[in-house]
């Protein structure tokens, strides 16, 4: 029998299912059935909307019905009215979608969020990005950011994993909003560090599980990790919003 904090890790981790080709297509969706039984869920976006269209995004979706939190990450930057429409068309079928905070709350956030609702679905908001250019003028405005976010009030906020520290940060202004913190695996990121050193409450894993011959033994493989680090954090989300 798999140790209970492996059980409790697996689902902290949503698998990044991103194609970088058509025919990684039909791979991605026959993984995100697998995948979803298993972890904390999927997360799709603009990859598989270019090269699968809106309906490998509603696939997705379904195939994902019932097994974990499915998240449409098209990272929406833009008026309030545009991103309805856009969330109205795609994110059907989605628990919850990514937007940038940076777009702000009047005549932008606000709109998306109600429409979102309106969907069923919940609003995610990167405050920070896990690639080095985030501390070109993102991270330089994390506090302008948060305050976005407090405003918002979102379910969800992005968080780099591949800087703990900021999570930590995030973490001690927004102390009941979910975290989700991508960078895990290619991009550098330890299985755990988001979890385990920032209080985050999942950890978004894509190529790391997604390009390996046995996806469903990967991301177990990363949930042991996760485990053997920090057990202790996984027993409770820190949020009560977060896997349940
Ligand atoms: P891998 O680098 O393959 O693990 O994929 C990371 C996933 O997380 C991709 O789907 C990215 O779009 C996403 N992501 C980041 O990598 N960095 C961010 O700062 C934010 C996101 C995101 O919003 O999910």
């Amino acid at each position: 029998m798999e140790p209970l904090a492996v059980g409790e890790a697996v689902k902290r981790v949503i698998v990044a299912l991103d194609p970088a080709r058509r025919g990684d297509v039909d791979r991605l969706l026959d993984m995100a059935k697998q995948v979803c039984g298993v972890g904390a869920g999927i997360k799709v976006g603009l990859p598989m909307l270019a090269l699968g269209g809106s309906e490998a995004l509603a696939e997705a979706a379904r195939l994902c019905k019932g097994g974990g939190l499915r998240v449409l990450d098209l990272k929406l930057a833009d008026i309030g009215y545009i991103m309805r429409l856009a969330a109205e068309s795609l994110s059907r079928g989605f628990d919850a979608a990514i937007a940038h905070a940076f777009v702000g709350y009047e005549g932008g956030l606000v709109e998306l969020k109600k429409a979102l609702e309106d969907l069923g679905a919940r609003l995610v908001l990167v405050v920070s990005m896990s690639h080095p250019g985030s501390g070109e003028v993102l991270d330089p405005c994390l506090d302008k950011l948060l305050a976005v976010a407090r405003r918002v009030e979102p379910w969800g906020v992005v968080a780099p994993a591949t800087r703990p520290e900021v999570v930590a940060r995030v973490r001690e202004t927004l102390p009941t909003t979910v975290i989700m913190s991508p960078g895990v695996g290619a991009q550098g990121g330890r299985p755990g560090d988001a979890i385990c050193l920032g209080g985050a409450d999942y950890e978004i894993v894509g190529r790391m599980v997604a390009s390996s011959p046995d996806p469903v033994s990967a991301l177990r493989g990363v949930a042991e990790y996760i485990a053997a680090r920090c057990p202790e954090k996984l027993l409770h989300s820190s949020t009560g919003n977060g896997p349940s």
